[in-house]
């Protein structure tokens, strides 16, 4: 292509061709470039084509941006908090009858819904709107959790760029994140170097609220990143997972008085706000109305609660949370919202209209976003769990929402999806069985995972500690017994716990403390070494540090997938999951003024080797590429 670069050249072609001709136009290496960025991306869309969906791509609508008069003036959350500081933002809200939202869209909605698979173009295309439509919201979730390693995993595009994309089209919103205390955004506990240096960096590049919570609510796994967050000037909310029943009187664990003692602990670190974070939807209306009563009589700051729809009960107990005064509540937009999903955003405004509690925001501004939503939803229509109704089952065996279906699937993958109700009980043994503990990634991950070694290997509660003795436990319950997820409230069940660790000794202290130093620097240099980066400035290497830092293989992968096709987040996304359909063109920008009408015309059969010969029309310039079928 260079070749023909420079003899298509209106220099060369006027016939005014020198020697230093070449090295004077550097537009010809810009051209090649771009010509290889056109190849890399039509490869592939071609096999995406080939190995999705067997090449039958069913039809798809374009999106359509939600209407916005961008004439007028936002201000929003963001604003006063840059007015007032985090402290001072937080303490005027205290102060508010509004009730104030968060919006979980962009996170854990479409993480609890379609398996954390949205991509950028999808929640950009909400941006502007979210920006305008929420500025009299506290913030938009739309950060950490499950969403940074799915973003390299998945999507083959980089998180910080999400980041730096939503920040950009939403100045006036609050960008709140999730994270995993010590464990960051992955699975376990990480050197302590890793968690402030990925604190610091996120901070500087957009997060305004860090959400921070424990897997086993042990406070001492939270206190170095509250405090690491809290250097960066950002809010600051320390977070209480539930889990039992506090309007049960059988309860005698997780009690109001448990919740209370680890709120103002909390707060006495600093914390801006309180998070009550249901993430199994446990929280009966009547419960969320004695909790949310008890700690507003207790707290000096403000009470945000998060909770799902999965048994059906969610709006309830966002309104009874609201009368018991809670300050803040998490909600989805509606066609985003519901079962697995947090309750719906549009119906809880419609409810309190009107009300003291009033959510401010407006119907028609959050009807035009739903309508947005539901038109993309049909995309992920693959990552959806196949769960129909809401389920009150999820009481009884406390089964996070986005593990039940992934309990199921395994179930159904080791060919016995009879069996689930055997495993549904098993995981309710498996609780007990390590002694009772809170259920959240990554916690319950253990639990599912000894439901199932108890199913395959015929244990239950009665004999585990016989005919268990002498068998190899899964890796996340034997990391549970040593300590590497931190402390559970009441302890480790002893004997379990020597016969899970046979002669490891358990630790007793902060994982994250005894884990050496990672060599950030020893990272850069290794990553530069390797891969072809563009940009090698100091900002941006320190966020692929600490990308490799947390998942080394994950991001590797995503840089060899780079160098193989470069930049594919522009594509739109049914064309990035499932290629084009025979005659179906796509528009695509690859940098400034370069743009690309792609369309696909047809394929061979495949060679002795497997390998199909598919034709494109690229700007009116036919195209092949060859494709290995995997099929
Ligand atoms: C996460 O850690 O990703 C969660 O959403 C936990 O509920
Ligand atoms: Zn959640």
């Amino acid at each position: 292509p260079f070749l023909v670069n420079v003899l298509n050249h209106p220099t060369f072609q006027s016939g005014q061709c020198y020697t230093t001709f070449i090295e004077e136009t550097p537009e010809l290496f810009e051209l090649t470039k771009s010509q290889n960025r056109a190849n890399k991306i039509i490869e592939f869309i071609g096999d995406r084509i080939v190995n999705s969906n067997n090449g039958e791509k069913p039809f798809y609508e374009n999106r359509v941006l939600p209407k916005l008069d961008k004439s007028k003036p936002v201000y929003g959350a963001r604003d006063e908090f840059l007015k007032l500081g985090a402290q001072g933002f937080m303490q005027k809200i205290l102060k508010e009858d509004k009730l104030y939202v968060t919006d979980t869209t962009m996170r854990d909605a479409q993480q609890s819904l379609m398996a954390t698979r949205m991509r950028s173009k999808d929640l950009c295309g909400a941006a502007y709107a979210t920006n305008a439509f929420m500025q009299n919201a506290f913030s938009v979730e739309a950060w950490g959790g499950a969403t940074y390693d799915t973003a390299y995993r998945f999507l083959k595009e980089s998180p910080w760029k999400r980041l730096e994309l939503l920040r950009e089209r939403m100045p006036n919103t609050l960008i709140q994140m999730l994270l995993r205390a010590s464990n960051a955004v992955g699975y376990s506990n990480y050197p302590d170097n890793v968690v402030k240096e990925f604190i610091r960096i996120s901070a500087d590049h957009g997060i305004d609220v860090f959400r921070i919570f424990d897997s086993l609510n042990w406070v001492e796994n939270m206190k170095m990143p509250i405090e690491e967050a809290l250097k960066t000037g950002k809010i600051v909310e320390g977070t209480i997972c539930y889990t039992g029943d506090v309007s049960n009187s059988n309860e005698k664990k997780y009690t109001l008085d448990y919740y209370v003692k680890m709120a103002l602990e909390l707060e006495k670190l600093g914390c801006h706000s309180i998070a009550i974070k249901d993430m199994a939807a446990l929280l009966k209306p009547r419960a969320a109305k004695e909790l949310v009563g008890t700690l507003k009589k207790e707290l000096h700051v403000p009470l945000h609660l998060h909770t799902h729809d999965s048994t059906g009960n969610g709006v309830s107990t966002v309104l009874m949370a609201a009368e018991a005064g809670v300050d803040i509540v998490d909600l989805a937009i509606e066609s985003m919202s519901s079962m697995t999903s947090q309750p719906s955003m549009n119906a809880v405004a419609e409810a309190l209209r009107g009300t003291k509690r009033d959510t401010g925001l407006d119907f028609e501004e959050l009807s035009e976003l739903s309508r947005y939503y539901n038109r993309i939803r049909s995309v992920y229509a693959p990552f959806e769990s196949d769960m129909k109704s809401p389920n009150t089952e999820i009481y009884k065996y406390e089964i996070p929402g986005g593990q039940y279906s992934n309990l199921l699937a395994q179930v159904t993958e080791m060919g016995s999806p009879e069996e689930f109700e055997a495993i549904k009980g098993l995981y309710k043994e498996a609780n007990d069985l390590l002694g009772n503990i809170v259920k959240v990634t990554p916690t319950s991950k253990a639990v599912g995972d000894l439901a199932i070694f108890m199913y395959k290997n015929n244990l239950n509660k009665d004999n585990i500690l016989t005919a268990g003795a002498s068998l190899s436990y899964p890796d996340s319950v034997v990391s549970y017994f040593q300590g590497m997820m931190g402390q559970p409230y009441g302890g480790f069940p002893k004997k379990l716990q020597k016969i899970v660790l046979k002669d490891i000794e358990p630790l007793t202290e902060r994982p994250g403390k005894l884990l050496p130093p990672e060599d950030l620097e020893g990272i850069k240099k290794h990553l530069i070494e390797k891969y072809h980066y563009e940009d090698k400035s100091e900002e941006v290497m320190a966020q692929k540090a600490i990308s490799y830092a947390l998942y080394p293989k994950v991001y590797e992968d995503y840089c060899e997938h780079f160098e193989m096709y470069n930049d594919v987040t522009r594509l739109e996304s049914h064309v990035y999951f499932y290629g084009l359909r025979k005659g179906e063109e796509t528009y695509l920008k690859i940098g400034e003024g370069k743009e690309l009408l792609i369309k696909y015309l047809e394929q061979s059969d495949p060679d002795e080797n497997g390998i199909r010969t598919l034709s494109f029309q690229v700007n009116g310039s036919i195209r092949t590429v060859k494709i290995q079928d995997h099929n």
